[in-house]
């Protein structure tokens, strides 16, 4: 019994002893208020996180805005260059009609003027012509109608039927190589600015060359310079065309007549400066002459003189008695269709010498 008791005390001292340790000794494992102060910072950090993001991506969108913003200004700033460039192709498109216009109002009447012409007068027979110095086309005795009455040039009004001795002209434009020789024998040197490495091949035609020198040079093989009318009528023909080749335009069909400036590029042609001479077999006039429209632009004799066509001269013409520029025909590779016209006067001073005028010789035949 006493044994029995002992033990119930030792039992009651241990549990005392085991409830008194668990209160004085810290607890190794998380507690359950631990584990919720965890959760709590979990929570506080993730809130955190997500007021950070918030704050960034708040950020992000300013900036986003900002540059909403500025592409705004841009956008608007582009709006007004695209308003601008509308504005701009319009106007482009508005002159581009009104020279499509143009041109058509202009063809219809080159048209008509050209039919008005088509009144082959007898043609001569060229094969009793007579047989030339070399390198010229014979012209025979005859009329032929110079100038015209209509277009937008006055100084080639009135159109006026005129006489011509027979004579003969260059079949073709000097050339760089015709004119190296003649210095040559000339015992000349060739200036050395006279001739573009491009441009200096012996079949090219001459130019920045002075009506003077032309003269020395035509003169030199006992030839003149051809008056305005003998240019005229050895481009003309008998039935007076305003083209050498005819009624057509120079690219008329897609076929290029002339070494000229076809409109957009002056190259379409095929030669955006001087072509060799003679590149145009299809633009020939009835007489066989070459490169009268176009290539380069040439000298002749007379002065000009923009109401000389109002004088009434009906045989071999030969200009007004003086003057300060002198007649160039037949435009080059710089000029457009219209003055490309056989009809179209130019004038230099005779003391020009440039890029654009050259020349061919004529001769008096009997
Ligand atoms: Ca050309
Ligand atoms: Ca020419």
């Amino acid at each position: 019994m006493k044994k029995k008791n002992a033990r119930n005390r030792m039992m009651i001292l241990t549990l005392c002893f085991i409830w008194i340790a668990s209160l004085l000794i810290p607890a190794t494992a998380p507690s359950q208020e631990d584990t919720s102060k965890d959760e709590v910072s979990e929570k506080y950090r993730l809130m955190y996180e997500k007021m950070k993001k918030t704050q960034k991506e708040k950020e992000k969108e300013k900036e986003k805005e900002k540059e909403k913003e500025g592409s705004g200004k841009e956008s608007k700033e582009s709006l007004r260059k695209k308003k601008e460039k509308q504005k701009a192709m319009e106007l482009v498109k508005k002159r581009q009609e009104k020279r499509k216009k143009a041109k058509e109002a202009w063809l219809k009447k080159f048209r008509e003027e050209s039919a008005k012409l088509d009144r082959v007068d007898t043609p001569p027979n060229l094969k009793k012509s007579k047989k030339g110095p070399q390198g010229m086309t014979y012209i025979p005795a005859g009329k032929f109608m110079r100038g015209q009455d209509w277009g937008e040039w006055t100084d080639n009004q009135p159109s006026r039927v005129i006489y011509l001795n027979p004579y003969y002209i260059d079949t073709y434009e000097v050339t760089v190589g015709q004119y190296k020789a003649y210095l040559k024998e000339n015992k000349k040197k060739v200036p050395f600015s006279l001739w573009d490495d491009d441009l200096s091949g012996d079949n090219q035609p001459l130019f920045k060359v002075t009506w003077k020198k032309a003269v020395d040079f035509c003169n030199h093989y006992d030839k003149r310079l051809p008056t305005e009318a003998e240019w005229e009528k050895a481009a003309r023909g008998w039935d007076d065309r305003y083209y050498p080749w005819g009624s057509a335009l120079p690219d008329e069909g897609g076929e290029y007549r002339a070494n000229y400036d076809p409109g957009i590029s002056r190259g379409m042609d095929g030669f955006l400066y001087t072509a060799d001479v003679g590149s145009y077999d299809n633009g020939v006039s009835p007489y066989g002459v070459h490169d009268m429209s176009g290539n380069i632009a040439e000298w002749t004799a007379d002065w000009y003189d923009a109401d000389y066509y109002q004088v009434k001269v009906k045989k071999n013409p030969k200009g007004p008695e003086e003057g300060t520029q002198k007649v160039v025909r037949g435009g080059g590779y710089d000029v457009n269709y219209q003055n490309l016209l056989l009809t179209v006067r130019l004038a230099a001073k005779p003391n020009v010498s440039n890029n654009f005028i050259g020349f061919r010789c004529a001769k008096d035949a009997k």
